[in-house]
């Protein structure tokens, strides 16, 4: 098989590239190891920055998320049994939609296939070769049968755990790596929002976050050990362990309902550079990773496809390689900044085993100025909704 660009990974970057590349005339082929339900059905992010909607509208296929998405105003920061409201938009003239990363999935395939588009699903054994030279291969198998890609590109956006970053050159690279040593527990739960914004809970029994989904199914996370296992929460403990956890002086309660997932995922930060070597691009969670604290994953993946996009369309319209040249440096720019601003959220919400009582007190004082001071609300508020 022959193609301009190879995509490996069918998550929200990979997809989304692809389909940039299609409205500027470039063919690829994306190959993913999941199935096409698998890929529709995993719960992972919710929050989408303004931003990320208007590269998703523009690029036509943003119409279910502005019909069913939730525009987001404000959120709160809940801590010493009272909750404070961040006015997003207030502060910054901007908002955020809470829209599930599954239903941008979906969207995004069905404009794919809708387009004839390329998309091998079920793929195994993916193998880059040549990523060095001007003429990169890729070999996988599908359906049991070897194949072989030919392109001008390969294009890693497979995800943290994906094979394409460990097959980038290892001369004159650099990791950077923080783990937390703790995790989240996260369920969804049949129930109608206990709150019309996002609840970020700071508690000595540690964080936890409530956040919806649609009207009728609520997300909510609770920081716990990672190596804990789902099957050690009954219902009952987990409804205990909100409630102690986002406890309040003003009457508020979660809702309860039924929980109908429950799953534990590890909090870390992870950057991994250069994003690019020869023909060879990294983008989204194959590059880099943040804590969900900031909800930037999903827009950062967004973030650098659209770049790539640019310097692939600038590569074929012009014959100039100077915006993929400097890919590397344009998305950093923008992930450093994230991930400062989800390291920051992180340390400011949750509990650390090691914290002296100097460092508890010295993090209350912190969260106490967030909500007093404009300046620092402010500064909040732009990170969150990425206005940077
Ligand atoms: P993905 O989504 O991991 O997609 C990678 C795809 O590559 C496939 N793959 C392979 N395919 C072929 N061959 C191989 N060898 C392959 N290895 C892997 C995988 O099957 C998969 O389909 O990466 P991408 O596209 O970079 O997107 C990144 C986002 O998914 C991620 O950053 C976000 O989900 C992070 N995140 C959030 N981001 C936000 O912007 N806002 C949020 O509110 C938010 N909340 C979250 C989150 C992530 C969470 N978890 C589960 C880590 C909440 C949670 C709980
Ligand atoms: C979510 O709804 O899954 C979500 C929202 C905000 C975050 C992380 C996850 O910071």
């Amino acid at each position: 098989m022959r193609t301009q660009v190879a995509i490996i990974g069918a998550g929200p970057a990979g997809l989304l590239l692809s389909h940039l590349l299609h409205l500027n005339g470039i063919e690829s082929i994306v190959l993913e190891s999941r199935s096409q339900a698998e890929i529709e059905a995993t719960i992972r992010a919710g929050v989408l920055e303004q931003g990320t909607m208007d590269i998703l509208s523009n690029a036509g296929v943003g119409a279910r998320m502005q019909a069913e998405g939730a525009l987001h105003h404000g959120i709160e920061l809940a801590f010493g049994g009272q909750r404070h409201r961040i006015d997003l938009t207030e502060l910054t003239g901007k908002a955020i939609t809470v829209y599930p990363q599954h239903e941008v999935i979906k969207d995004l395939v069905a404009a794919r296939l809708a387009a004839q588009g390329q998309l091998l699903f079920e793929v195994s054994g993916v193998e880059l070769h040549g990523v060095d030279t001007a003429a990169p291969s890729v070999g996988f198998i599908h359906r049991g049968e070897a194949g072989r890609i030919e392109a001008d590109f390969v294009i890693g956006c497979d995800g943290y755990h994906g094979v394409t970053r460990p097959a980038m050159p290892g001369e004159g690279r650099q990791d950077f790596k923080r783990d937390y040593g703790f995790g989240w527990f996260g369920v969804l739960v049949e129930s109608a929002p206990s709150s019309e914004e996002l609840i970020y809970a700071r508690h000595e029994r540690g964080f936890a976050l409530v956040s919806t989904r649609t009207p009728t199914v609520q997300r909510l996370y609770f920081q716990c050990d990672p190596a804990d296992h789902v099957d050690n929460w009954s219902d009952d403990r987990i409804w205990a362990e909100l409630h102690a956890r986002l406890e309040n002086n003003d009457g508020w309660r979660v809702n309860e309902g039924r929980i109908f997932q429950k799953n534990i995922i590890g909090m870390r930060s992870f950057v991994s550079t250069p994003m690019q070597s020869g023909r060879l691009f990294l983008a989204g969670d194959a590059a880099h990773i943040v804590p969900p604290t900031g909800a930037k994953g999903m827009n950062l993946a967004v973030s650098d496809v659209a770049l790539l996009a640019q310097g692939l369309e600038q590569f074929y319209r012009q014959g100039s390689d100077e915006r993929l040249q400097g890919y590397t440096t344009a998305a950093l720019k923008r992930v450093w900044r994230a991930e400062y601003f989800s390291w920051w959220m992180t340390s400011l919400l949750h509990t650390f085993a090691d914290a002296t009582p100097f460092q508890r007190e010295v993090q209350r004082a912190e969260l106490e100025c967030v909500v007093s001071s404009r300046a620092m609300a402010t500064a909040l508020a732009e990170s969150y909704v990425g206005a940077f």
